[in-house]
C-alpha cells in the first residue's frame, strides 16, 4: 500500500508534465504558422512510374517532349519517358571551376532549356540557358545575388522568370527576360513557405511544391503573391520538380512532379460541381 501511495503522485506528475509539453509545444506551432488555406481543387493521382534514378531534381515539358534535370544531369524524353537525348556533363566549366554543383527544377521556354544552379557555398545562384533541342548549353548564363536558387519558371504572358530561396521563403524573386535577366521588385507571398523545391506558371497561377510536412502543393497568385490554395501530396518522399500540361490522356492528368527517390507523378483534380 505504502508503495502505492507513492506510485500515485508520480504516475499523476509525470502525466501533468506529458500534457504540458504537449499543449506548450502545440501552442508554439500553432502561433508559428497560420493553417494553410484548404484545398478546394481536390487533387488526385492519376497516376505514377518509376523513373531513371538521375532524374531526381526536376521537370519542364514543352507540348510534346519532357525534360529531366539531375544535379549535374539534363535528358529530353519521349512522352513515354524513352531517352532521346542526354546531357552527363551540363554545367559549363567555367562554373564547375567555380564550385557550381546542383542543378534545381528547370524550366521551358520559346526552345530554351532554363536552370538554375546553385554552387556549394550557395553564394550567387546563376540561371544558365540550353537549347532544347540537343540540350547543348547556349553559351549564356546569367549570375544572380540569391543564396539558394532550387527552381525557377517563367510567366510566357510576361517573359518574367520567377525563382525564390529554398527555406523560410516570404517573398519570390522576379528577372525580367526582356531586360537581359535585370532583376525586379519581389513579389511578397501572404505567407511564409519552406523547403521550396520546384516551381512553374501556368494561367497566371503559381504552382510550388515544398518538401514540408505534408510534401504539400500550393498554388499562389502570381499577380498578387496571395497563396489561394494547398493541397497535401504526403507521398512519403522528398518532394522535387513539376510541371503543368493539361492531358487528353486523363491517367496523365494535368500537373506532373518527380520525388527524390525516382518517381513521375501525375495528378488531377476533381472539377468543382456546380
Ligand atoms: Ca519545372
Amino acid at each position: 500500500m505504502a508503495q502505492n501511495r507513492k506510485i500515485t503522485p508520480l504516475i499523476v506528475a509525470v502525466t501533468c508534465l506529458i500534457l504540458g509539453a504537449w499543449l506548450a509545444y502545440s501552442a508554439f506551432y500553432t502561433g508559428l504558422e497560420k493553417p494553410y488555406p484548404p484545398s478546394a481543387t481536390g487533387w488526385y493521382e492519376a497516376s505514377r512510374r518509376p523513373i531513371s534514378r538521375l532524374w531526381g531534381q526536376g521537370i519542364a515539358f514543352d507540348g510534346v517532349y519532357w525534360y529531366f534535370s539531375g544535379r549535374q544531369y539534363l535528358c529530353k524524353t519521349y512522352l513515354n519517358y524513352s531517352i532521346i537525348i542526354e546531357n552527363r556533363n551540363p554545367i559549363p566549366e567555367e562554373l564547375k571551376k567555380q564550385g557550381y554543383d546542383h542543378i534545381g527544377d528547370i524550366d521551358y521556354f520559346e526552345g530554351i532549356i532554363y536552370a538554375p544552379v546553385e554552387d556549394y557555398r550557395y553564394k550567387n545562384g546563376t540561371f544558365v540557358l540550353y537549347f532544347a533541342e540537343n540540350l547543348t548549353y547556349t553559351g549564356k548564363y546569367i549570375k544572380t545575388s540569391q543564396s539558394h536558387m532550387p527552381w525557377c519558371a517563367i510567366d510566357p504572358e510576361t517573359q518574367l522568370l520567377y525563382s525564390s530561396e529554398f527555406d523560410n521563403v516570404r517573398s519570390l524573386y522576379v528577372y525580367d527576360l526582356k531586360k537581359d535577366f535585370r532583376r525586379l521588385k519581389d513579389l511578397p507571398l501572404s505567407q511564409t513557405l519552406h523547403r521550396v523545391q520546384g516551381g512553374t506558371i501556368h494561367n497566371g497561377l503559381f504552382y510550388l511544391s515544398c518538401d514540408d510536412f505534408g510534401e504539400l502543393l500550393y498554388i499562389v497568385d502570381i499577380k498578387t503573391g496571395k497563396v489561394l490554395d494547398s493541397s497535401a501530396t504526403n507521398i512519403g518522399w522528398e518532394m522535387e520538380g513539376l510541371t503543368i500540361y493539361r492531358f487528353e490522356n486523363a491517367s496523365l492528368g494535368i500537373l506532373h512532379f518527380i520525388d527524390h527517390v525516382k518517381n513521375i507523378y501525375h495528378y488531377s483534380f476533381k472539377e468543382a460541381a456546380g
